[in-house]
């Protein structure tokens, strides 16, 4: 299974052994399997043993990874990759945010999902192009779905890459797709206290959307801890509050679009 995330993707046979790492220490009351090298824990297998399949799948992912993003460098395209759990409201900000930027930039979306191709619909619906990649029962998209999903869809100067991940806020943590930012959504009906609960994604990500603000209203959600809360695990973290409903907020992620499609634009040229 993929011990990276021990999310029951095949990936390698293991046989039980009678002597894997239990716990190996109470924290704060907690019984922690995670607290050895490996961050992890998969019954039956020692850590060490652990430790080294995840770098064989994340060193294996890194290379796919590098060869996306020569390749969207030299085509001059700004990835993204927007994580977060499932319903946060990835599909419906960029469903929004096509609209109102397939104006001034041509847009391209992949869309990773366990099953259907609902949200790729969704997608083609406002005009944009779109892949759906289906992992069965994997639980991330990883670098080598992506760069096929590219082979498919038209990649020009000046344009941008969306690639939805699939709804998860531990395993697409770890697997670089060759996207040039991480951005996690967090929607205020999921609880403040997600960034100290999932730190290795908000750790991840240069920017969190924190999705649905219309719902405030009716949430006793701080958003102020919730921003305090994100800044602990990630200092580096610019944190916007927007609504894919209502609009709020989203002009300024547009200008931070903005500032990266026009760079990976001017990278580009420079070397053409
Ligand atoms: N009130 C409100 N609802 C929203 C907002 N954004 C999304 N939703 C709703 O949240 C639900 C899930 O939205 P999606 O866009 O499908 O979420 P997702 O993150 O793409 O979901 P997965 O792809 O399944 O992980 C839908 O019912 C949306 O209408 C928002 O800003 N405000
Ligand atoms: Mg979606």
């Amino acid at each position: 299974m993929c011990t990276v995330c021990g999310c029951g993707t095949p990936v390698i046979a293991e046989q039980p052994h009678d002597h894997d790492d239990g716990p190996h220490h109470h924290s704060g009351g907690a019984i922690a399997f995670g607290s050895g090298p490996g961050a992890l824990h998969a019954a039956g297998m020692r850590q060490q043993r652990t430790i080294a399949i995840e770098r064989d799948i994340l060193s294996k992912n890194d290379a796919f990874a590098a060869a996306n993003r020569v390749r969207l460098r030299e085509a001059g395209v700004f990835a993204l990759n927007l994580v977060s759990s499932p319903g946060s409201g990835k599909t419906s900000l960029l469903v929004r945010a096509i609209a109102d930027l397939k104006h001034l930039w041509p847009i391209a979306v992949i869309e990773g999902d366990q099953q259907t191709s609902r949200d790729a619909d969704r997608i083609r619906a406002t005009g944009a192009p779109a892949v759906q990649v289906n992992t069965g029962k994997g639980c991330h998209l990883d670098a080598h779905m992506v760069g096929h999903a590219m082979d498919h869809l038209p990649l020009g100067p000046g344009g941008v890459l969306f690639i939805e991940n699939v709804g998860n806020l531990v395993c697409p943590a770890a697997f670089d797709l060759g996207e040039a930012h991480k951005v996690v959504v967090l929607s205020v009906t999921e609880g403040e206290d997600k960034p100290l609960k999932y730190r290795d994604m908000f750790a991840a990500a240069d920017l969190m959307l924190l999705n649905k603000s219309d719902l405030l209203a009716y949430l006793e959600f701080d958003v102020g801890a919730c921003i305090e809360a994100a800044l602990r695990v990630n200092p580096g973290i610019r944190i916007l509050t927007v609504s894919a409903r209502t609009g709020e907020g989203l002009p300024d992620f547009y200008a931070w679009i903005e500032q990266g499609v026009s760079a990976a634009a001017n990278v580009a040229a420079l070397r053409s």
